[in-house]
């Protein structure tokens, strides 16, 4: 598929903002849907909604088909070795927020480490907070380099034989760095550490391998993919999850209810409990043959050029500043700056008359902005639907900023 057939399956990008065409580059905060997903997810509720796992009816048979059938693709999308490792969530934090309770809260104790980065986002950083404080455990943080990135060297001193977690992000959602996740688990596991990866802005992006990182969890959502928001997806190694008590306790989740104790159904349904979320799964499900029909591949290629052209355009912006690598090799689509003093919320106002819409804020990453010296930033964040064009709409709204905030140049 070239760039012209992606965007038209795209139908929110025919549209213009404020008088101009739209230029959407907030894809680290939700992806746009194509037609594929939209359909999907009608077709559902038009033709086979019903509830799962429990009716004979022939819609309860349609529908559980089509859910379980979801489970299949995401199984196979990153590679996990059965479906029993696969738990449909809410989404990332969702997710995280499983691990830390169910997994941490029983496994750590005092004197134990948690260890994760200064370039986290609050949903791989608070659960751990939380855990920590109810175990006894102590959270530490691996620093970051100059420029953003963490080095292995800083990894193998932090992760001790003390350490039991630790959970780093696949790509940083502020600073766009890739994280060597495979060099890091490896490091975890040497030390008896299981790895968390908090694949939200790495799974959409890049192939993932589940079995190839060799990481014990992996949480993501389908709506920064393409899916509908409200899925998500915890990936564990069948082995920790079987040991694992449930979070969420009522319907769907058991097998016999006894009036003073109850036993759980088997994997993954016990981290199940109550009615699914049934058409954001099959969304999600038809989220992952679109990008597979694109190739994930292509969507990396294609990202990573985007990021390149935007770090060389913008460097000729005066008086912006980016964060994070200047490299191209070492980050993935997005790029995050600041322009002079002007407040990044004015900056995505102005972009935002423009027909450009962009983020502003701290990005749920307060103790990364704390390292970067800043209050908040703006992000512009590319998908498989941007374009060089978007890129140059971007440098020119922002020397429109730039001459509208002419007095604090
Ligand atoms: N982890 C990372 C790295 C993220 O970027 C996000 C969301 C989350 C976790 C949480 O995902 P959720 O789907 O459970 O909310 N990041 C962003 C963002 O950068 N702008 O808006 C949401």
């Amino acid at each position: 598929m070239d760039i012209k057939d992606i965007r038209s399956q795209f139908p929110i990008l025919d549209q213009e903002v404020n008088g101009n065409p739209l230029v959407y580059l907030d894809s680290a905060a939700t992806s746009q849907k194509p037609f594929q997903v939209i359909e999907a997810v009608n077709k559902y509720y038009r033709e086979d909604n019903s509830n799962v796992h429990r009716g004979v009816h022939t819609l309860g048979t349609r529908a559980t088909d089509a859910y379980e059938g979801a489970r299949e693709k995401v199984r196979k999308f990153i590679n996990a070795s059965s479906i029993e490792e696969v738990i449909f969530t809410r989404g990332t934090t969702t997710s995280l927020n499983t691990v830390a309770v169910s997994y941490a809260r029983a496994n750590l104790h005092e004197g134990d480490e948690i260890v994760i980065t200064y370039m986290e986002h609050h949903s791989n950083i608070i659960p751990w907070q939380q855990a920590a404080k109810v175990t006894g455990a102590t959270l530490k943080y691996i620093p970051l380099q100059e420029d953003g990135t963490i080095s292995l060297d800083d990894v193998r001193a932090n992760i001790t034989p003390n350490t039991k977690i630790v959970a780093i992000a696949k790509v940083s959602n502020v600073l766009g760095v890739i994280n060597p996740i495979k060099d890091i688990a490896k490091i975890a596991h040497e030390n008896g550490a299981i790895m968390v990866v908090d694949g939200a802005q790495g799974v959409p992006h890049m192939k993932i391998d589940v079995q190839d990182l060799d990481c014990d969890f992996l949480a993501f959502s389908g709506h920064k993919m393409c899916a509908p928001t409200g899925i998500g997806v915890l990936y564990g190694k069948k082995h920790l999850l079987e040991n694992m008590e449930p979070v969420e306790f009522g319907g769907e989740m058991i097998d016999f209810v006894n009036l003073y104790d109850s036993t759980w159904k088997e994997l993954p349904w016990k981290f199940e409990g109550g009615t699914p979320i049934i058409a954001g799964a099959i969304g999600l499900g038809a989220a992952i043959d679109f990008l597979e029909e694109v190739g994930l591949d292509q969507i990396a290629a294609h990202e990573h050029h985007l990021a390149a052209y935007a770090l060389e355009k913008l460097s000729a912006v005066p008086g912006l500043t980016i964060f994070g690598p200047k490299d191209p090799a070492k980050r993935a689509g997005l790029v995050t700056f600041n322009l002079n003093d002007v407040h990044p919320h004015d900056v995505a106002t102005v972009l935002d008359a423009e027909g450009i819409a962009v983020r502003a804020g701290h990005h749920c990453a307060q103790p990364l902005m704390k390292w970067l010296k800043q209050t908040a930033t703006a992000r512009a964040s590319f998908y498989l639907y941007n374009t060089e064009n978007d890129v140059d709409k971007l440098v020119e709204g922002l020397l429109k900023t730039k001459e509208y905030f002419s007095d604090v140049f």
